[in-house]
């Protein structure tokens, strides 16, 4: 158990990501509770993590999913109670389980409390809480759309003024430029930070110093200085003990040193997605698909390695609930589901930087293909009906749902082979995968040649052994088409992690220095020859012999 009095001991934790609405079920409801969180607190346990990243489980409208928030202080009725949240804190700390919470402070939800007072009328109190301009219902202020869909404007008619919102227009944007809003949010942050909580993951938060006169809406010219108040404010009370992270799509490593400074003044470390945007077209949306571009992911990931190394703090994650599963999207869920599942968590947990696992991934569980009508994602549905709007054939829509839509990471966790994959005994929120009865935690947690165990293993390393969370890095074989291979050196130990990014039989033989190293791990038997084996991955150490004794 990691000792989380100790400043910066996130630096060796490994966080696990629950999207509530798909966990557990215990009330028949059809979509997950705090309760069944609780009750899948020894499978946590099991696997090693030390903190549970929870999606947003506060009070909201559920336009999309919880990230429109009506009172940051309430627990929404469909999840429990905030006596709930008290035992999922407390039952957490006992198994040495930190709980973050996911705070969205970029906007609210347009029925939160202070959204109804602004939009009352100008001269309320709260109509500066948000981001107003005039107009006429002909003329909006500006061409700027939103994230979603649609323009980034909605008129009030009542009021005669638009209000900016970067996300749905139920998702009305916070103005940061006013101090009493920051001082609402510091407060409320300050409250959970009371009720025991072991950090934050902040949503957007590159996008919450907008500008929209001038068209900015990430890395405002105030961010950094509006996240240094906050965190002067808040997070530094606990000093360096409270983990905060930043989801920043618009990071490069130069914010991201900003971002997690290793002087704690803004955040513990930085969310970014440069690595996962790569198989996208430049300028394009996600949804037009393109190949992995593979040398240069193995760039991007080294570059990121290389330049925050002593200078900042990187969160290490392939899957997320905006993201398809990445054994689906990177590797292949079909023959080869259980060996690519494996190298893919190899290549990553190898690396510097805090490891992320999204719920299912440590089963491999894959995307799933719905009709139409099956998808709930607000950002899925409105990119249908815009696409066919544009004349793209619908064979081609719904082949980039398959491929890309938010849905893919959210249907409900498969616990077993029952009905429903044990996720509930109601009518689920959105369908359960068909593969359930093959792909499940009970029958992985019983197999020592699973998935989950794979992950376990993992995870333990990273706790043994010091090289994983202090070790610089060296990309090597950087031009091979197939081999993702790097070696990482601290203290007296030096890793090697040999990952082979395909489905075929690779020709490569170890260097004769690894021929005596430790095998940490692998996901095949080892073999009598080098050659690798498809998507085969090992970890090998290195022991300098002073440090054995
Ligand atoms: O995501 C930020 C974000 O930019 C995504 O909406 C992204 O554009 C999209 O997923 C790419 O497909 C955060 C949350 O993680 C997401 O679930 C929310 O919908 C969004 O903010 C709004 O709060």
């Amino acid at each position: 158990m990691l000792d989380k009095t100790k400043p910066g001991w996130w630096k060796r934790a490994v966080a696990y990501q629950i999207y509530p609405k798909s966990f557990q079920d215990t009330t028949g409801s059809g979509t997950g509770d705090l309760r069944g969180i609780i009750s899948r607190l020894d499978y946590l346990q099991k696997l090693g993590i030390d903190v549970i990243w929870l999606s947003p489980v506060f009070a909201s409208p559920q336009v999309d999913n919880g990230y429109d928030i009506s009172d940051y202080r309430a627990i929404d009725p469909a999840y429990g109670t905030l006596e709930d949240m008290r035992e999922l804190i407390a039952e957490g700390k006992k198994r040495g389980i930190g709980i973050l919470l996911d705070l969205v402070l970029n906007h609210s939800s347009d029925r939160h409390r202070w959204f109804l007072e602004a939009k009352r009328s100008k001269e309320n109190p709260y109509h500066d809480y948000y981001v107003w301009r005039d107009g006429s219902p002909e003329r909006l202020p500006n061409d700027m759309r939103s994230c979603f869909g649609g323009p980034a404007w909605t008129w009030v008619p009542e009021i005669h003024q638009y209000y900016f919102h970067q996300f749905a227009p139920e998702q009305p944007d916070l103005n940061w430029e006013n101090p009493a809003l920051r001082r609402e949010l510091y407060n409320m942050i300050l409250w959970w930070m009371e009720q025991g909580v072991e950090g934050f993951r902040l949503d957007v938060i590159d996008q919450i110093a907008k500008e929209p006169d001038r068209y900015i809406t990430a890395n405002g010219p105030r961010l950094h200085e509006y996240l240094r108040e906050l965190s002067r404010e808040t997070f530094q009370k606990r000093k360096g003990c409270l983990v905060t992270v930043g989801e920043a799509w618009g990071a490069d490593t130069e914010r991201a040193k900003a971002y997690s400074a290793p002087d704690g003044s803004e955040l513990s470390m930085v969310f970014q997605f440069e690595h996962i945007c790569l198989d996208q077209q430049p300028g394009k949306s996600k949804w037009d698909l393109m190949p992995l571009p593979f040398v240069r992911l193995k760039r991007c990931f080294a570059r990121w390695q290389t330049e925050l190394h002593g200078k900042g703090w990187n969160s290490l994650f392939l899957d997320n609930h905006d993201l398809p599963r990445i054994v689906s999207r990177w590797g292949d869920d079909g023959a080869f589901r259980v060996q690519s599942a494996e190298m893919l968590a190899t290549m990553l947990h190898g690396m510097q930087g805090t490891p992320y696992v999204y719920q299912g991934e440590e089963l491999g569980m894959t995307n799933i293909r719905l009709p139409i009508s099956g998808y709930r994602d607000v950002e899925t549905r409105n990119a249908y009906a815009e696409r066919i709007a544009a004349g793209i054939p619908e064979a081609d829509v719904m082949a980039s749902l398959y491929a890309r839509s938010r849905d893919n990471a959210r249907t409900p966790m498969q616990w077993d082979a029952s009905a429903n994959a044990g996720f509930t005994t109601g009518e689920p929120w959105i369908a359960v995968n068909p593969n359930y009865k093959e792909i499940n935690a009970a029958a992985q947690t019983e197999d020592e040649n699973s998935v989950f165990h794979y992950y376990r293993r993992l995870i333990a390393l990273r706790k043994e052994y010091p090289v994983f969370a202090e070790g610089d890095f060296t990309l090597l074989e950087e031009e091979h088409p197939k081999l993702f291979v790097y070696r990482r050196e601290a203290a007296g130990q030096t890793l090697l992690v040999v990952c082979n990014f395909s489905g075929e039989n690779v020709k490569w033989a170890l260097p004769s220095e690894w021929r005596s190293a430790k095998a940490l791990i692998g996901n095949y038997p080892s073999g009598e020859g080098d050659d690798l084996r498809p998507w085969e991955a090992k970890m090998l150490l290195l022991e300098a012999h002073e440090k054995r004794a």
